[in-house]
């Protein structure tokens, strides 16, 4: 395998609107992240991804971008973004922002000619389909809920959209537009991006027959997934785009692709692949319900565990992955993969200690590293994303009473990760002293970056350690992953090995003691970190609940 640059770095998301307010409006800006810069260095993070701050009339929190070279108002001008970057430059840090190119806003100036000329040159920059039999084009569900086909104002066409209707896809089979996009890739790599995180990228290729599928719920809709799954061909638009644009820069790109089979993972992140990494959303995918959020199952320990090793076994054959336990659509790792009973602080160091210590590129989500779990939601009202009141009407409509209605989405809802970083243990968590956009997590008194800054034995002091160790040693990095007690009811242990180097983590994730065997190559080795205090590695011992320690020889 070649050493790229990027292999032994670690990254960390920023939620630009949820991240710091500079200026009392109680949105995150561009100066809060700025002014932030060394809390984020000292946690030892080498690359920042941004989520949006494209211009956007945000209906999907950014995802849906009016100018892809404007910055949004809300966060902040292009000179201040120049002086992020420099900043992070200085810093010895990298920048990368999303890529949202499946769709824009419909806002978006192509949007608005092709609107204003449905038979001219813009309407083909989207999917402009006539209806069949005063019905939408096909019976596609839009990721969001309703249909994925709009009627274009004035026509008896439609156009389509994968998510809201006020992001309409891009078709990606005109070539005017696909160098549109590429030119706007080299223009802010040209400025001195290291990379993206690339949005949503599945869905750029599209069947053009638009077929029926069987419909897959109440409302007689299919899920618009299933035609993008089985759609072929999407790899020579990924191809193009890295031509024409990451190759040229060495840039670093980690792509949202779900769904992927083993057998495509080389093309993708393979030596030559279409990206340097994919994120890892197996954990996450195990919370998919077949209907939406309300019917979602529980995640059990050992299907979780199972999992993550089976993840790990197929990818390290190809290249490296982008593990994550949480992201801004996601509700907190802390509050979903761990039982109640471990949510403490010993509890979230443990989660920390499987996830940075796997094969693959560490994806730290802002607050993760302070241990921020999901909030308390009262009711539908207090939720802003679009996606979170969408699976609340699916579940009402199911059948389902306010009470359970809610339930379901304040386990799942992607709010759980919006709400305002916890700065410090102030009324507004220190993240503004306005009025902020979204509630903030009462919990910010016991959980916040402040205190946790002053006490040693925090969870942010333990991230950071694990993030060092994985910089000291390569074998964290390089080292091929081997699963131990794949039987066990309680311990989630595995092994790194790199010629005769060894790394061995060991967790007990439940509520009893555990016993656990140490190997006995591990005699004599060293123990880099542990969350508890345990002297004595040797033979039989019995673990605490929710103890975690990693051996080295
Ligand atoms: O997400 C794509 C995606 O598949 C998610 O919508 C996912 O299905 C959903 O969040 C599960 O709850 C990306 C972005 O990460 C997301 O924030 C955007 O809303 C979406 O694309 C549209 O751009
Ligand atoms: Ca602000």
């Amino acid at each position: 395998m070649t050493e790229k640059w990027w292999h032994d770095k670690i990254a960390y998301q920023i939620y630009p609107k949820s991240f710091l307010d500079s200026n009392g409006d109680g949105i995150g800006d561009l100066r809060g992240i700025i002014s932030k810069l060394d809390y984020i260095k000292a946690l030892g993070i080498d690359i920042i991804w941004l989520s949006p701050i494209y211009k956007s009339p945000f209906v999907d929190q950014g995802y849906d971008i009016s100018d892809y070279y404007a910055i949004a108002e809300e966060f902040g001008t292009m000179e201040e973004f120049d002086e992020l970057l420099a900043e992070a430059k200085k810093r010895n840090m990298h920048i990368i922002m999303d890529l949202v190119i499946n769709h824009c806003s419909d806002q978006h100036e192509w949007f608005r000619k092709a609107l204003a000329d449905p038979d001219g040159e813009y309407a083909d920059y989207f999917y402009f389909r006539e209806g069949k039999n005063g019905n939408p084009p096909s019976n596609y569900r839009s990721y969001f809920g309703g249909s994925c086909w709009e009627p274009v104002p004035g026509t008896d066409k439609y156009y389509l959209h994968m998510f809201a209707k006020e992001q309409p896809d891009l078709n990606w089979e005109n070539p005017i537009l696909r160098q549109k996009l590429f030119d706007m890739v080299n223009w802010w790599l040209e400025k001195g991006l290291a990379g993206f995180r690339i949005d949503a990228i599945m869905n750029i290729k599209k069947d053009l027959d638009f077929p029926d599928f069987g419909p897959d719920g109440p409302d007689g809709l299919s899920g618009c997934w299933r035609m993008i799954e089985s759609v072929d061909g999407i790899g020579e638009l990924l191809d193009d785009l890295k031509k024409n644009t990451f190759e040229k820069y060495e840039a670093f790109t980690v792509a949202e692709a779900f769904n992927l089979n083993k057998s495509e993972l080389n093309k993708f992140i393979g030596e030559n692949g279409y990206f340097s990494t994919i994120f890892d959303f197996s954990a996450q995918c195990l919370s998919d319900g077949k209907h939406g959020w309300y019917d979602s199952p529980d995640i059990t320990f050992k299907k979780w565990r199972e999992t993550i090793i089976n993840s790990q076994l197929d990818v390290q054959k190809v290249g490296f992955e982008a593990n994550i336990i949480e992201n801004h659509d996601e509700p907190r790792g802390v509050s979903r993969f761990l039982p109640e009973y471990a949510r403490n602080a010993d509890g979230t160091k443990m989660l920390g200690t499987i996830s940075v210590l796997l094969r693959g590129i560490p994806f730290i989500y802002q607050g993760q590293e302070i241990g921020m779990q999901n909030a308390i939601w009262k009711s539908v009202d207090e939720f802003n994303d679009i996606n979170t009141i969408d699976q609340y009407y699916i579940a009402r409509k199911a059948g389902l009473n306010n009470k359970d209605a809610l339930a379901a989405c304040c386990k799942m809802s992607r709010d759980n990760a919006r709400t305002p970083m916890q700065w410090d243990g102030s009324e507004k968590a220190g993240f503004t002293d306005g009025e902020p956009w979204i509630k903030i997590n009462p919990n910010c008194k016991e959980i916040n970056a402040a205190s946790q800054l002053d006490d040693l034995d925090s969870i942010f002091h333990y991230y950071q350690k694990l993030i060092a160790l994985r910089k000291e040693k390569d074998i964290i990095v390089y080292g091929e992953f081997e699963p131990l007690c794949r039987e066990d009811d309680q311990i989630f242990a595995y092994m790194r090995k790199l010629d005769e180097e060894r790394l061995l983590t060991v967790c007990n994730f439940s509520e009893q003691s555990a016993e656990f065997e140490v190997p006995a190559e591990f005699e004599g080795s060293q123990c880099l970190i542990t969350n508890l205090d345990r002297k004595v590695f040797k033979g039989k011992i019995v673990l605490k609940p929710y103890e975690a320690f990693v051996l080295y020889k």
